[in-house]
């Protein structure tokens, strides 16, 4: 029996917000898991504190799964990204503190490595198409095999997903929502232009991705995933919101471009019927959000029979403690797709220092054993939380908008 001693949450800020709680044995292992919820992070910080950290103390840490059971049903109010945050930061520590006690890599107790190394995706993005061009072949020139395409659409003052900083986009920039001006008319003539210049430019052999974030209706996005088809794109994401699963039949009668969705999700129900009907080819559920390791198992396992590849969140608001358990699943499965990796800042990276490494396009966990990811808490202690939240998006009219 592995008894659990104490468990604490740590909220930092360097440059952005994390939520982190440790988890500590009475033989002194310890582990930590993300539960960062962008925009909504203290709400995660009281369900832990106050409702999930009492039921652990004395519990055997190596009791995975019933944990996780007894955190999901025993609560009676299933799912939901808090509650599922919160889960996942306390599967993802006990994943951790296993991995620690058998002296391994994470990777390994999940069956080892089934790949030399994960593939990743990095963002390219532009205020205007050759911007992002030039920004894309710089992230080539760097060894990445997949660059993501985002572009500010002309006639617009912004557009979410084309950040100013270059290397480290930060979705969350304000203390109120800052607000965008949305125009689909004006975007959807933009895209297939960026595709064909960013191909002529980049050659037939790097992959290129784009997120609609959630902008599109299905017939608009079965109208863009043809017309961006004879550029070969990797993926279109998240084309139209998933609450309805069979939105995505139509935008499947119009095209052949693969279609992700789901890094909103927090359950395998929120995937069920996209999955099992081939709606979709990659699965974006994360650790954090989807419930931990022990949950996205599940979901990769169903999407495995169904040809369905995963391609796990990972933007900078997925803290390193999650970066580092992706790729700790991410080599391990069988039906791993590609894995999303935005930068952390220097500040970030020194709060969390890491074993895993980027190399020639593909990034590893590292053999550290565990995660393979600490918490400096000294350093930690000196960013206060700083409130901040993802924009808002509105059409010209002033209609609050996102389908
Ligand atoms: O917190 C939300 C961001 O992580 C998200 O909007 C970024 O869409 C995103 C992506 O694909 O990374
Ligand atoms: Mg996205």
């Amino acid at each position: 029996m592995l008894k659990i001693k104490d468990a604490r949450v740590v909220v930092t800020c360097p440059g952005r917000n994390f939520v982190t709680l440790r988890i500590e044995t009475a033989d002194g292992l310890y582990g930590l898991g993300d539960a960062t919820l962008n925009g909504r992070e203290l709400a995660v910080v009281s369900y832990l504190a106050d409702h999930v950290i009492p039921c652990l103390i004395g519990r055997d840490a190596h009791q995975i799964e019933d944990i996780w059971q007894y955190l999901y049903k025993g609560a009676y109010w299933r799912r939901g990204p808090v509650t599922m945050s919160a889960i996942a930061a306390v599967d993802m520590a006990l994943w951790d503190i296993k991995a620690k006690a058998a002296n391994m890599p994470l990777y390994q107790l999940l069956g080892g490595a089934c790949r030399t190394g994960v593939m990743v995706y990095g963002h390219a993005n532009g205020q205007t198409m050759e911007e992002t061009v030039d920004e894309a072949l710089r992230y080539q020139a760097l060894g990445y095999k997949a660059i993501r395409l985002q572009s500010g659409v002309p006639g617009l003052p912004s557009t979410y997903g084309v950040s100013g900083d270059k290397m480290f986009y930060e979705p969350a920039d304000g203390a109120l929502p800052t607000e965008n001006v949305w125009s689909t008319a004006k975007y959807m003539r933009t895209v297939p232009k960026l595709f064909e210049a960013a191909r002529l430019a980049l050659g037939d052999d790097v992959h290129l991705l784009h997120d609609v974030h959630h902008r599109l209706t299905p017939i608009e996005a079965g109208h863009l995933g043809k017309s961006l088809e004879p550029y070969r794109p990797f993926w279109l994401e998240d084309a139209t919101p998933a609450e309805n699963q069979e939105a995505f039949r139509l935008i499947r009668q119009h095209t052949t471009t693969p279609l992700a969705v789901g890094e909103v999700f927090n359950t395998i129900w929120d995937c069920k019927d996209l999955i099992q009907n081939q709606l979709i080819d990659y699965i974006r559920a994360t650790v954090v959000h989807a419930g931990g390791i022990t949950h996205l198992r599940r979901i990769a396992n169903l999407a495995d029979l169904y040809q369905v590849r995963t391609g796990c969140h990972g933007a900078t608001d997925l803290s390193p403690v999650t970066m580092a358990a992706a790729l700790h699943f991410d080599l391990s499965i069988p039906n791993f797709g590609v894995q999303e990796y935005m930068r952390h800042t220097a500040e970030t990276d020194a709060v969390f220092p890491h074993a895993y490494s980027f190399k020639d396009g593909y990034l590893h966990p590292g053999d550290a054993p565990g995660l393979g990811v600490d918490l400096d808490e000294g350093l930690a202690a000196k960013y206060p939380y700083s409130r901040a939240f993802l924009p808002v998006n509105r059409l010209e009219d002033g209609t609050m908008y996102n389908w």
